[in-house]
């Protein structure tokens, strides 16, 4: 029956909501969805789920240059992704519509030094409202690792299902001097007729850089294993790298369980246990701002959680209000928003270099730099 897990009440509003996704393309975030569907959290949070296993993100460091670091990259990396898709259907019962960030919103967050693995701090910024464009940036600092990306996405409709393909890489900086370009997958959020949306991962995604190239390929139910969340990954040495080393190491399994080797080694490659640790969001002052996510959202928050939609809808429009006048009193004296802690450049010079070896598409995209601007609040962590 569609909409089974719709509130009665909700059913006809959730219908519309679905006729305008089928016939819209482009950005979904400015729909407007039915209560049941809305999530408190904005985007803005949603880079925390890189590093929900810091230690992951530490070892990458402590792994040898090389076969191991390699595979230490592609180990954190397929770690995330539990974290990153499905979490919300374990915390909240389906996937839900994301607060959609302002302009300038910023998030700071950090994980706590545990057993000598450093701490690691994270720091976001909105830097576009339409389309929604995130960038952020992640450092380990006594490891010496560094991640810094941004994330977009197309969305489109096909099959009852929304089409979500990303934009936007990261890259990961180790010891300053060693490069990864990470690329990201393809989404297809299923259930919607049901009204309990979850997410499939599809197509390819790339980790190149430290002399490898890893392929990473995500199936469904009914493909390799049969499984849902299923994905094999290829990794192989760069031409005129490798050494004495195998010249294809796959690995295959479920990312959100585990996975083992199935060529070029041997045994367990990764195990997801339940470990997952949320980011400590900094303790708010003024230098932080008005535009700090939990601060901005909290009332929109509070009216989502208690089912006070009166009062979530309400602040929203306020916020959103606020927002387009800021806009036009930018227009009207001339002035243009100026990013808090990125600088923006259309082409990222390791994107291309390194995309090249794996003939990625586009051949270039754009790069946010982060200013080195972290909150004082960071120094007292
Ligand atoms: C597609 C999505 C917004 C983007 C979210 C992204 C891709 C953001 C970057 C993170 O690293 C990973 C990530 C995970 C989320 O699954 C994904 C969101 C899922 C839904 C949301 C749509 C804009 C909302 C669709 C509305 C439906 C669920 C009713």
């Amino acid at each position: 029956e569609a909409g089974a897990a719709v509130p009665a009440a909700q059913r006809g509003s959730w219908t519309s909501f679905l006729k305008s996704i089928a016939s819209f393309s482009g950005d979904l975030s400015s729909l407007t969805a039915p209560p049941f569907i809305l999530s408190p959290t904005s985007l803005t949070e949603f880079p925390a789920y890189w590093c929900e296993r810091p230690e992951y993100f530490a070892a990458i460091a402590d792994a040898k240059p090389g076969q191991d670091r390699a595979l230490a990259v592609l180990r954190w990396f397929i770690s995330t992704l539990k974290d990153q898709y499905t979490s919300r259907n374990e915390t909240m019962g389906s996937e839900k519509k994301p607060l959609n960030p302002v302009l300038g919103e910023v998030f700071y967050g950090s994980w706590p030094d545990k057993n000598g693995r450093g701490l690691t701090e994270l720091l976001v910024e909105q830097v576009s409202h339409h389309p929604p464009i995130t960038a952020y940036i992640i450092e380990n600092k006594h490891k010496r690792v560094r991640l810094v990306g941004h994330n977009a996405q197309k969305t489109s409709f096909s099959g009852g299902a929304i089409i979500v393909k990303q934009i936007g890489h990261a890259v990961l900086t180790i010891n300053e001097t060693e490069q990864y370009v990470i690329t990201l997958p393809r989404l297809r959020i299923d259930g919607l007729w049901y009204g309990s949306p979850y997410i499939e991962l599809a197509d390819t995604s790339y980790i190149i850089g430290g002399g490898y190239i890893t392929s990473i390929e995500y199936k469904g139910k009914g493909y390799f294993s049969g499984k849902s969340h299923s994905f094999k990954s290829t990794t192989v040495p760069m031409p005129g790298q490798g050494g004495a080393g195998p010249k294809e190491i796959v690995v295959e399994g479920t990312w959100h369980e585990s996975s083992k080797f199935t060529k070029g080694g041997a045994g367990t490659f990764h195990q997801v246990n339940e470990q997952r640790e949320e980011a400590k969001p900094l303790t708010w002052t003024d230098e932080l701002g008005e535009s700090e996510t939990r601060r901005l959202w909290n009332l929109v928050a509070k009216g989502i959680r208690e089912g006070d939609f009166e009062l979530a809808s309400r602040e929203k429009s306020r916020i959103e209000n606020e927002q387009r006048q800021k806009r036009k009193d930018e227009a009207a004296e001339g002035r243009t928003w100026e990013l808090k802690h990125f600088d923006h450049q259309e082409s990222d010079p390791i994107y291309e270099q390194l995309g090249r070896l794996a003939k990625l598409t586009p051949p270039t995209e754009d790069m946010y730099i982060f200013k080195g601007n972290w909150p004082s609040g960071f120094a007292s962590l």
